[in-house]
């Protein structure tokens, strides 16, 4: 492989485009929580979640099509990237929640539906949904929060053809793997997933999936409706920052202090665990 040269970074993952047209897509071992990079990274964490992506592609490849070419990389970038074909991507976050959490909670509290879709009464954070809802959001600029779209409003946007078939493989895809998860003992409450499209027109499915940064994972035996759901990764972090000994106010706008070694480790561990529970393989 040839030069490689720095488009973009998120929070937590970096884009580059190869020479030849590829890009290169590499999973930082940072990691967010209450909106901010923490100042602290969490070892293994790019390669975890690369491997559970790449994972997801293989156990999905018979419902969508993805962007993966080939995990051969740089050595400096050895396990926790992909070169994946460059696609024309919709500038939709194509979301689906199978459970009340976030933003979706916010929306049900206040109307009764989530993203204008009626849902019966007397569910409460953490519930079941009869069935997963398709919710996208506009992906909001840098410092932004997305904006909940309806699917009117997407087809306004991508064309109905588009945004039909966003819709139907989304909550395919959220389907097969919510019951692979929750028989593996983790709740996949929500997802968030990024489609593009080939010159040819195919619709593939983009970014990392189904990880704990693009999803919200639960652990399944700690389920219980009623109450917020501990997180199946950040609980440590959240706890720690939260807690009088980080010394930080979450009020006060400043950036969160550097974890201590054993919140590092123990989150580290969770990482691990959601792998091997969600493969049934070892990590190391
Ligand atoms: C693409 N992003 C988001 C990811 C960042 C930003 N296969 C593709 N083809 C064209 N564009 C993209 C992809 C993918 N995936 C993804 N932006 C563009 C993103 C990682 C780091 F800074």
């Amino acid at each position: 492989m040839t030069g490689y040269t720095h488009i973009a970074s998120g929070k937590v993952r970096d884009l580059y485009a190869l020479d030849d047209g590829r890009l290169l897509f590499v999973a930082s071992d940072r990691i967010s929580a209450f909106d901010y990079v923490l100042p602290t990274t969490i070892p293994d964490k790019g390669r975890v979640l690369t491997a559970m992506s790449l994972w997801w592609f293989a156990q999905l490849a018979d419902v969508v099509p993805n962007h993966l070419l080939s995990t051969e990389v740089p050595a400096e970038f050895a396990g926790r990237a992909m070169i994946c074909e460059r696609l024309e991507m919709f500038p939709i976050e194509a979301v689906v929640r199978g459970y009340l959490a976030g933003s979706g909670l916010a929306d049900y509290n206040r109307t009764g539906a989530v993203c204008g879709i009626p849902l019966p009464a007397g569910l409460v954070s953490g519930s079941r949904l009869p069935e997963p809802v398709f919710t996208p959001s506009t992906k909001a600029p840098r410092g932004e929060h997305d904006e909940n779209i309806s699917v009117d409003q997407m087809a306004t946007a991508i064309g109905e053809d588009a945004a039909a078939a966003l819709q139907q493989l989304s909550l395919a895809v959220y389907t097969k793997a919510e019951s692979i998860a929750r028989e593996r003992g983790i709740v996949l409450a929500d997802t968030k997933f990024e489609f593009g499209r080939r010159p040819n027109g195919t619709i593939v499915l983009a970014d990392e999936v189904l990880t704990p940064d693009s999803s919200r994972f639960w652990p399944a035996d700690l389920w219980e409706p009623g109450h917020p759901q501990p997180s199946f990764d950040k609980q440590f972090v959240r706890d720690w920052l939260t807690s009088p000994a980080s010394g930080w106010d979450r009020a006060s706008g400043t950036t969160p202090p550097p974890l201590p070694d054993d919140v590092v480790a123990k989150t580290r561990e969770k990482y691990i665990e959601a792998y091997e529970r969600l493969t049934g393989l070892a990590w190391a």
